[in-house]
């Protein structure tokens, strides 16, 4: 087999960088059946949780932030930001970010990138001409096109037993809104954690009869819940997100909850349990969505749990910098334990690039480089150009080093790492 190397090297990576099917770990996104706002041909629900177009994209709530930056000069206050319409908000983000300044943010860089890519001109000074083109696609058009440009297989959606608009649909239907096969579905479920306090009454109106104390009873009632919740999503994971405070062991009814109901569920049905660490709700609670913050949180924690359930795979993602490389040494030594994704605030190329840098460095292609963590469609497009490009930079540059040290690199050898980065190790970690 011929020997790659020098520029030819470096272009042989980014192409299969840019060609492999990716498995997008945690995202946000949901298909036609679980209700859209808006589209050609169908019925427009406004409480619908497919989020899509010109208008979402630009009130991301990371775009949300940066708005209230530029704004606050002329006496932008989160309040009348969102007293404002979604039409009103995305007008003001679009003249705030992308007219009056230049995009240089990675938020307002993924806009530009995905219109460009959509085949729209990223220069209108009007959002007129976008509304126009995305008012004359149909939804389902719309997810065909966009994850063949994004080169994306599967679309792991976020399934919050919380969120009451959620639960409403799958008590109506779960069969159609497990019906797209591209869209698989995963259990999360925060407040059983990270907030007994205010779970409890939630539960008692689902029917379940729990207490605040958590009696062996409330115990079982958990597991009847997660139960029937796993039978009707048939979920790939577990997932839920914790912040920087969260310790293992605890002794709160939230710790309980993770080893006397939660992990036993898992346990029982195989299922891998994802953590995403790192997350203050609310530091600016005025900001709503915008208003959370990150923290660092505490690694020897996740070896305690990867210790004591040492047939249990935990998926981790953390949001501090600093937790990064505790993190993947952990990852050495428990090999139950992935780490997953450059999260939220780390979905940057500078840190992106750091992170996959000394992941690959101390754990091999033993993990999984990225999610999108979209919550709006058309966000894929942007999110895996961007990171696929951070991800064949380093890859290419450990390919130079491993030719270096005197190792032909393959276009063979190039090809099932590119894959097993970007799809097979989340498609095995899921299917073990
Ligand atoms: O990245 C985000 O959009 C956050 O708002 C959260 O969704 C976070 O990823 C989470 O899943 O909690
Ligand atoms: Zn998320």
């Amino acid at each position: 087999l011929p020997n790659i190397a020098g520029p030819d090297l470096a272009t042989a990576v980014e192409k299969a960088v840019a060609q492999a099917p990716v498995w997008d770990f945690h995202t946000h996104l949901y298909t036609p059946a679980f209700g859209t706002p808006m589209g050609r041909g169908v019925d427009h629900d406004p409480r619908g949780l497919m989020l899509w177009g010109i208008d979402e994209l630009l009130t991301y709530h990371y775009l949300i932030a940066e708005v209230l930056r530029e704004g606050a000069g002329e006496g932008l206050t989160p309040q009348r930001f969102y007293s404002l319409s979604k039409t009103e908000q995305a007008d003001l983000i679009w003249r705030k970010l992308f007219v009056e300044a230049t995009p240089l943010s990675e938020a307002c860089r993924g806009v530009v990138t995905t219109l460009t890519r959509l085949g729209l001109d990223p220069g209108e000074t009007t959002l007129d001409a976008y509304r126009k083109w995305f008012a004359e696609q149909s939804p389902d058009e719309q997810i065909d096109r966009v994850l063949e440009i994004a080169g994306v297989e599967k679309v792991t959606m976020t399934n919050d037993l919380f969120d009451g608009n959620e639960r409403e649909r799958w008590l109506a239907d779960a069969d159609l809104l497990r019906a797209d096969s591209r869209f698989p579905t995963v259990l999360r479920f925060d407040a059983l954690v990270t907030d007994w306090e205010h779970a409890v009454p939630r539960l008692q109106s689902w029917g379940y009869e729990v207490d605040q104390e958590l009696s062996p009873r409330a115990i079982d009632e958990v597991r009847r819940m997660l139960e029937e919740w796993i039978a009707r999503l048939r979920p790939v994971y577990c997932a839920m997100s914790l912040p920087p405070t969260w310790r293992f062991p605890g002794a709160d009814e939230g710790a309980r909850c993770l080893t006397d109901a939660i992990l036993p569920a898992c346990g029982e049905h195989g299922l891998p349990l994802a953590l995403m660490i790192g997350v203050t709700r609310q530091i600016n609670p005025e900001a709503k969505l915008a208003g959370d913050t990150v923290g660092a949180a505490d690694v020897a924690s996740v070896a305690h749990l990867c210790r004591e359930f040492p047939h249990q795979r935990f998926l981790v993602t953390m949001l501090s910098r600093e937790n990064q490389h505790e993190l993947a040494v952990t990852a050495r030594k428990f090999a139950n334990l992935t780490p997953f994704g450059c999260w939220w605030f780390l979905n940057n190329p500078s840190l992106i690039d750091e992170i996959t840098r000394m992941r690959l460095e101390l754990l091999g292609p033993t993990f999984i480089p990225q999610h999108s963590d979209c919550r709006v469609l058309e966000q894929l497009i942007y999110k895996w150009d961007h990171s696929r490009r951070a991800i064949a930079a380093v890859l290419g540059d450990q390919y130079a080093k491993l030719a270096d040290a005197g190792l032909p690199i393959t276009d063979r050898m190039i090809e099932r790492d590119a894959h097993r980065l970007l799809h097979g190790n989340v498609a095995s970690l899921l299917s073990r």
